[in-house]
């Protein structure tokens, strides 16, 4: 198990120096910061990429996102859905040749769901997330859509590009929906539960179906049992990496907390990686906004991964 930072864009030096300063050894870019012409990104530009990350002595172990209009209408099931389908076919074995070897998005049109923040510690500021407040939220595409048509759409894309994937060698995974509601904005949030992602992993039986374990929103499903879910998709090799935070409680009603005041047992959670056998890199994800921190959170990063190598250290010696 080791240890990664990310959740920037960019590929700049400061943020691969803080990285490396701070003790990670592994890199996740998400939507990385280089042109995607046509709805797609070039070999030379992801090579590009990689190579910045190692100057610092790191491995850019994955890329976590590519913008959303590169494949909503596949999500959606739109006219564009087949032109999408070939470029984003042609993106993931871009990204795979240039040794690059997990590639983490999500099925979510609309992205990351949040209503008001809230004030916890001290007036640190953490998102929060009310259903109650959000439903009133109108079509984001249009129409309402559906369940069903939602889980054809998402069928139809991971049995074209499994093969490809496993061709290539790039594993791919994907991040539960954020909030884990039913629906928001007519669109329904499709991966939201335990049962949801054990369907997932049916459609196609191969490492190349596989999970980016964002244990925030897992924790935040609704009368699901994180631990339960860790040993779940870990003893089946699922889980590509970690999105290693806390949250106050499940949906309807939570926020996001500092890695050790969530409800959830952190230790208990990194004890049930280790048992497993789990091999990849955990990342912070998100951190509450403290005092006089940076937009994208040093402070609150270094703590959080700090924390993050302590449980390591202490799982890993069998404390
Ligand atoms: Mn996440």
């Amino acid at each position: 198990m080791r240890i990664g930072f990310g959740q920037f864009s960019k590929a700049t030096p400061e943020y691969f120096r803080f990285a490396a300063q701070y003790g990670a050894t592994d890199i996740l870019l998400n939507k990385a910061d280089i042109p995607g012409t046509g709805g797609r990104w070039e070999l030379q530009d992801l090579v590009k990429l990689r190579l910045s990350a190692e100057q610092y002595g790191l491995k850019l172990t994955a890329l976590e996102n590519v913008p959303t209009h590169f494949y909503d209408e596949i999500m959606l099931g739109g006219d564009g859905r087949d032109r999408q389908i070939e470029n984003m076919i042609y993106t993931i074995r871009n990204i795979a040749k240039a040794g690059i070897p997990i590639f983490g998005y999500n099925w979510m049109p609309s992205m990351v769901w949040r209503t008001t923040p809230k004030s916890i510690r001290c007036g640190a500021f953490a998102t929060a997330f009310d259903y109650e407040e959000a439903k009133a939220m109108p079509f984001t595409h249009g129409r309402e859509y559906f369940e069903d048509e939602m889980w054809q759409n998402l069928e139809y894309w991971i049995n074209i590009i499994t093969p490809i994937a496993e061709e290539e060698g790039i594993r791919l995974g994907i991040h539960p929906c954020d909030p884990p509601v039913e629906k928001l904005g007519g669109i329904p949030q499709l991966l939201r539960s335990f049962d949801s992602y054990k369907r997932l992993i049916e459609i196609v039986d191969s490492p190349s179906n596989a999970i980016e374990f964002c244990q925030g929103t897992f924790s935040e499903m609704e009368g699901d049992d994180i631990y339960e879910m860790i040993r779940y998709f870990g003893e089946r090799e699922k889980i590509l990496y970690v999105h290693f935070r806390n949250v106050s409680g499940q949906v309807p009603k939570f926020h996001e907390e500092f890695i050790n005041t969530g409800y959830v047992d952190m230790y208990k959670a990194m004890k049930i990686y280790h048992e497993v056998g789990f091999d990849g890199f955990f990342i912070d994800d998100h951190v509450p906004n403290t005092y006089q921190d940076t937009e994208w959170g040093h402070r609150g990063r270094a703590f959080a991964n700090g924390y993050i190598q302590g449980l390591l250290e202490a799982v890993t010696k069998g404390c």
